[in-house]
């Protein structure tokens, strides 16, 4: 009967929005004028990159419109203020389309210009303010927000020059600067009217004030202008539009025109450069620390910004401060702006004159903090020497929080012994240093992790002392995603079979997509989801020529890979896995090996020398995989450079396999694992992050488990020698990590990953061999499981239908409801 269902519905598909005649003739007229009067262009001199700026510009308009309406109401009970150092946009033409609803009225206005669409898609540059998921996530949180009316401000800085640009040379990651913003931006409206000073160095003075009261003031030495830049953000059904304000630094410094009359034409200059090297370039350093002066100078620059913002906002909203936790929710996503807790201090007591209780409560009933990595390496700490020069009033603040707390704690345990080590806000064992994490969660009124497990991790690991104090505090907050974005704009098809089944309703509650559920029983259908993949993997196959040159079959499964490349994300599992497969095939050719192609993508951070060593390796593997006659269709290797937002738009419909095989306990989340299984491709993963609820949502039979869990991770790692038992127990691991050790695939440099082969042999931080043979198995589960292909759809079609739990509105509902306690408009 549910094939009668199916049937039934396809006749009742409506034809693709056909969008109404006056408002693409009106339209196509105000891209024309843009371009004209704007840029300056005619059709016959414009560019792709030009049309896309007409575009942009007269879609803005209509926005701006939207804006217009809905700022005739008041004002709103109670902002959120998302500060993030990094938000990982991508491109926003789709998303302003999509969610204005003029997909179609736009693609037939330009085509009235002769212009093509897609085209014009492929000119806007991708505004990557962020290097991996913590950005990404800041992105989704956005358009989210927008799209629930949750009257939001998103602060973060306008850097020039977003993540680096990887290129490929000899199969070895190279970095390239990126260049954004070389053609302007037409969606942002720069505010050089909104400019704050933000302070550094000089010195603290202390005046009294009778009442033996005692006020510091802060002298900097030096002071650099915040200069605002806003983009509007619009949500779903264009209802609601938020600005997402982001911060440049500038001069305050006059050009020295004696020195430059006096021929010193760059020493001139030399301090406002210093100044605007705070917002040229976004730091390449996913979940890895950053010991740079300049970092922390970005990290105060944008935080300090964003206060003196909201705050001036708020009196001139409210009159007074004390209200502040009723009006704002400020959300600090990671350490990067917990600099705020002393900042917001010092705003309210030196520029508002309030007592240091009155600042303390105001300050810790406004801020929450969300940690997104348990790696103790990428848990900020800042040199007090450091801090000491740059921000000396802040230090001095932060060494009374510190003391207070010390004290309370003292008091608690009544004279008891407390391990004061455990909760300071300052680690004294190695060199004086202040821990952010552990300021940002005695700051905040709420801390929170982004998975079910990470959660409860802080509260045993990194935060298992400050929880003690404070039970209350720390609540799982699990990601999610935009379908908008990853579903709707990057899988048309896909959506198109969801709203044939479900109804247009499904676009705007993702709950709809239950009613695949049936679906997956039917022959019919599941013929036809397949059939949609397949146009996804022809896409993405000719996307892998055109950059690699590397042709793969589009019926072979494709298996992928793609995020930041680290070692705990253990890329190197795979491909140790991808050299045994490859030994296998060549001992038995003639076998039925299911035709597999293992796509990689992703970049390591600059410094990160172990994980460009595992970049080179994947490429010299395919080398050598892809030539082998013998191997012939059954295995292809392919490293896709410089993934992007945009890039994984193009991979993600095309996964039918979607690798998430990180060591148990160590990724906070994932979210690229939610957008690949919203779009049916199946899981193989480890119990990690939010793996644990994806299989509990899809059903353990819809998902592919293996390796030890975070508990038995934490076990074995206080075993003895654990790597080098799991080899000699596995010949064919062992055989692998030979073939890779001994330069099989580098023979004009066979040692060159000795060290990746010894860290696996002695140290194996990871339990990469340790997991080994369990993910072979699961992997031969897999190869069996997509010769059943009546199976396999239906796996991912429940997939696709039981997602809808990781959309970020669902994120965004419980944050609003559970931390910010802010109403939904
Ligand atoms: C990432 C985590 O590694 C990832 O598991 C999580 O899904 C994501 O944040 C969003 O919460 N962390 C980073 C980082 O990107 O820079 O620490």
């Amino acid at each position: 009967s549910s094939t009668k269902t199916a049937r039934s519905a396809a006749t009742f598909v409506k034809p693709r929005q056909r969008p109404d005649g006056d408002a693409v003739a009106q339209l196509r007229e105000d891209i024309r004028t843009k371009l004209v009067y704007v840029l300056g262009k005619t059709a016959a001199t414009a560019r792709d990159r030009d049309w896309f700026a007409a575009t942009a510009l007269a879609l803005r308009d209509r926005i701006v419109d939207a804006c217009e309406q809905q700022q005739t109401g008041s004002v709103p009970d109670k902002r959120v203020y998302y500060l993030s150092l990094e938000f990982l946009i991508g491109r926003l033409l789709s998303d302003a389309m999509n969610n204005l609803g003029l997909v179609e009225t736009t693609r037939a206005a330009l085509r009235e210009l002769g212009v093509d669409l897609a085209e014009v898609e492929g000119a806007e540059p991708d505004a990557a303010l962020g290097n991996g998921g913590l950005g990404r996530l800041a992105a989704c949180f956005m358009e989210s927000m927008a799209s629930l009316s949750i009257p939001a401000v998103g602060y973060g800085i306008r850097y020039d020059h977003g993540i680096f640009r990887q290129f490929l040379e000899d199969g070895w990651q190279r970095e390239a600067p990126e260049t954004w913003l070389a053609e302007g931006n037409p969606w942002e409206f720069p505010r050089p009217e909104t400019t704050y000073k933000i302070g550094f160095g000089g010195h603290v003075t202390m005046t009294s004030q009778g009442d033996h009261q005692i006020r510091r003031h802060w002298h900097p030495a030096e002071t650099v202008n915040a200069v605002a830049y806003d983009i509007p953000v619009v949500g779903w059904r264009g209802k609601h539009v938020n600005v997402l304000r982001l911060w440049k630094a500038e001069s305050d410094a006059p050009v020295e025109l004696a020195r430059f009359n006096a021929g010193d034409h760059v020493g001139a200059v030399a301090g406002r450069a210093r100044a605007e090297a705070i917002s040229r370039v976004l730091y390449p350093s996913d979940s890895s620390a950053e010991g740079q002066e300049l970092r922390l100078r970005q990290e105060f620059f944008f935080t300090s910004a964003s206060l003196q913002d909201l705050v001036r906002r708020h009196v001139a909203e409210r009159g007074s401060l004390r209200s502040l936790p009723d009006h704002a929710a400020i959300q600090l996503n990671d350490t990067h702006p917990a600099i705020a807790v002393p900042e917001l201090m010092r705003i309210l007591m030196e520029d508002h004159e309030f007592s240091w209780e009155d600042a303390w409560q105001i300050t810790s009933n406004t801020l929450h903090y969300t940690n997104h990595t348990l790696l103790p390496e990428a848990l900020e700490t800042w040199p007090v020497e450091l801090m000491e020069r740059l921000l000396p009033r802040h230090m001095q603040i932060i060494y009374l929080i510190n003391w207070l707390h010390l004290e309370e704690q003292s008091k608690n345990t009544k004279g008891g012994t407390f391990d004061v080590s455990a909760v300071s806000l300052i680690d004294e064992a190695h060199g004086r240093r202040v821990r952010m994490g552990p300021l940002a969660f005695h700051g905040s009124r709420r801390v929170n992790g982004v998975s079910a497990l990470h959660s409860e991790l802080l509260k045993s690991t990194v935060f298992k002392d400050l929880h003690a104090i404070e039970p209350e505090k720390i609540v799982n907050k699990t990601n999610g995603i935009t379908f908008r974005r990853w579903l709707h704009n990057a899988n048309p098809e896909l959506t198109a079979l969801a709203v044939e089944v479900a109804g247009e309703g499904v676009l705007d509650d993702p709950e709809g997509l239950r009613k695949l559920e049936p679906f997956a029983d039917d022959a019919e259908f599941r013929t036809r989801y397949a059939a949609m993949r397949k146009t996804r993997k022809k896409r993405l196959a000719q996307v892998i020529a055109e950059r690699t040159g590397i042709v793969v079959d589009p019926a072979a499964l494709f298996d992928v890979q793609i995020k930041r490349i680290h070692e705990y994300k253990r890329q190197l599992l795979n491909l140790v896995e991808t050299v045994a497969l490859y030994q296998a095939i060549k001992q038995a050719p003639n076998k039925d090996w299911t035709p597999r192609v293992k796509i990689f993508a992703g970049k390591a951070a600059p410094s990160y020398v172990q994980a460009k060593l595992i970049i080179k390796l994947a490429g010299d593997i395919a080398r050598v995989v892809n030539e082998d006659p013998e191997i012939g269709g059954k295995l292809k290797v392919v490293f896709l450079p410089n993934y992007s937002v945009s890039l994984a738009e193009v991979i993600i419909p095309a996964a039918d396999l979607s690798e998430q095989i990180s060591t148990a306990g160590m990724e906070a989340s994932g979210t690229g694992n939610m957008k690949l299984a919203l779009n049916g491709a199946l899981t193989v993963g480890t119990l990690d992050g939010a793996n644990i609820e994806i299989k509990d949502h899809v059903g353990a039979d819809n998902i592919f488990i293996f390796g030890l869990d975070a508990e038995e991770v934490l076990a074995r790692s206080r075993e003895p020698d654990y790597a080098g038992k799991a080899i000699a127990a596995s010949p064919r691991l062992a055989a692998a990590l030979d073939a890779i050790g001994n330069g099989t695939f580098s023979p004009e440099e066979p040692g060159r990953f000795s060290s990746l082969v010894d860290e696996l042999r002695h140290g194996d931080r990871y339990l990469t061999t340790v997991d080994f043979d369990d993910y072979w198995r699961v992997q031969r589960e897999i190869d069996a499981a997509w010769k059943r292909p009546a199976q396999w759809w239906r796996s991912a079609i429940l997939n696709t239908a039981r997602m809808a739990w990781f959309s970020s509105d669902r994120s965004m509902r419980e944050y609003a409801e559970e931390i910010w306690r802010v109403r939904l408009g």
